[in-house]
């Protein structure tokens, strides 16, 4: 029975700036560092929900950066959030959504800090009440993003011998399509049968580019092209996956499950990247994966390059889907220099564990969050300290 007096009675975001072990080139921005929006939710019986809100290269891959989802959730959120029952996630987002549209990533750090309280309140974690958990570990590809041919075969060489990734993506869509074309190729013959190779355009191609590349990715040995052009072009993308013997995968183009539905009616993918800060929250990236389930269309657990936090939001979730023929990419943890869990996450074997502990099942290490924080001195607290002690 939910305790109708249980309130949420703090909420606390604060930005963490992390190094990246090396530069990440995407078609649109390359990356030095990431930065990892941070809310913690701290309710009146004492339990504290954490979540996260990421996404790449600040405004440059999408319409929300992390300080935007941090001011909206102190400016906008919280006055919902200090009113809500949150063991009633569902109905807790839906006040949220009738207040606050869009801001999709931010949604979800708050939808992930709920789900992490009430799997701790009931000593459950999170895949089990999503569901149940299918699988205990998921496989994990890495993105060579370098920017450089050689140092990406022998990183990828380096992720072979240690057994730790064998499925690699390679960002392109910078520069010239046929340059592109010869850094994949070049790579898939370094690596041959022992790696399957994906690229990732990152919407950097009109269609009449695709169009002519896909064959030639087709010819290097790609398995895997994802999304191609433009994130609207969704009728072009279409036509390209009707034309293309190399699957299709939409990302960008999806935001949720009215874009899912509109790209499985359009048939304009093979496989559909589920993310959850793009889907606005994990129970939206689950119906997300149910459109692609229902229409036939493969899944692929995407991520946003995301810190600890959200990285094991999207294991608990994608651990439950029956199947997930084309893995994970849930990298994104190994990508930073410094560690923010007290417990690093598992990582052996081409895959990663899903943790079993209640919630999301993980610990943030507070002297590295204290070190990284953006803003040490001046914490955002909702309500602030002085009110809560009634002064
Ligand atoms: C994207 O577009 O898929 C995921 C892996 C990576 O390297 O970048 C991201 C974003
Ligand atoms: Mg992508």
């Amino acid at each position: 029975m939910t305790d109708a007096r249980l309130r949420i009675q703090q909420v606390e975001t604060f930005l963490v700036d992390l190094p990246t072990i090396r530069p990440h080139q995407l078609a649109m921005t390359t990356m030095h560092g990431q930065t990892l929006m941070i809310v913690r939710l701290h309710m009146s019986d004492g339990v504290v929900g954490i979540g996260e809100g990421t996404t790449i290269g600040g405004l440059a891959y999408g319409p929300e950066s992390p300080e935007g989802m941090k001011l909206a959730i102190d400016t906008y959120f919280a006055p919902v959030l200090l009113q809500c029952d949150p063991n009633r996630i569902g109905s807790t987002m839906g006040a949220l959504g009738k207040s606050v549209q869009g801001n999709h990533f931010a949604k979800c750090a708050v939808e992930i800090a709920l789900l992490d309280a009430l799997g701790k309140r009931n000593g459950l974690a999170m895949s089990e009440f999503l569901g149940g958990r299918r699988h205990d570990r998921l496989p994990v590809a890495w993105t060579l993003a370098s920017g450089d041919t050689a140092r990406d075969i022998a990183e990828a060489e380096d992720m072979l011998a240690k057994r730790r990734h064998n499925i690699f993506k390679l960002k392109i869509g910078k520069g010239d399509p046929r340059a592109n074309i010869a850094h994949v190729a070049a790579i898939k013959r370094a690596l041959g049968d022992r790696a399957s190779v994906r690229v990732d355009v990152n919407q950097a191609w009109s269609e009449a580019t695709a169009s002519a590349m896909l064959p030639l990715l087709k010819d290097a040995g790609v398995d895997l092209v994802e999304q191609p052009i433009a994130l609207k072009n969704v009728t072009g993308l279409a036509r390209l996956a009707r034309e293309s013997s190399v699957a299709i995968m939409a990302d960008e183009a999806l935001t949720g499950p009215e874009s899912a539905f509109n790209l499985a009616q359009a048939a304009a993918a093979d496989v559909f990247a589920i993310k959850i800060m793009q889907s606005s929250g994990v129970f939206a990236a689950g119906k997300v994966a149910a459109i692609a389930e229902a229409a036939g269309i493969g899944l692929y657990g995407g991520t946003m390059l995301e810190g600890g936090i959200a990285t094991v939001a999207s294991a608990h979730l994608f651990s439950t889907f029956a199947k997930l023929e084309w893995g994970t990419e849930l990298f994104g943890p190994l990508l930073l220099t410094e560690e923010i869990l007290t417990e690093p996450l598992d990582y052996a074997e081409f895959s990663l564990a899903v943790p079993t502990k209640p919630g999301l099942g993980i610990d943030l290490d507070e002297a590295q969050l204290d070190r990284f924080r953006r803003d040490r001195a001046k914490r955002s607290v909702h309500p602030a300290p002085r009110l809560m002690t009634g002064s």
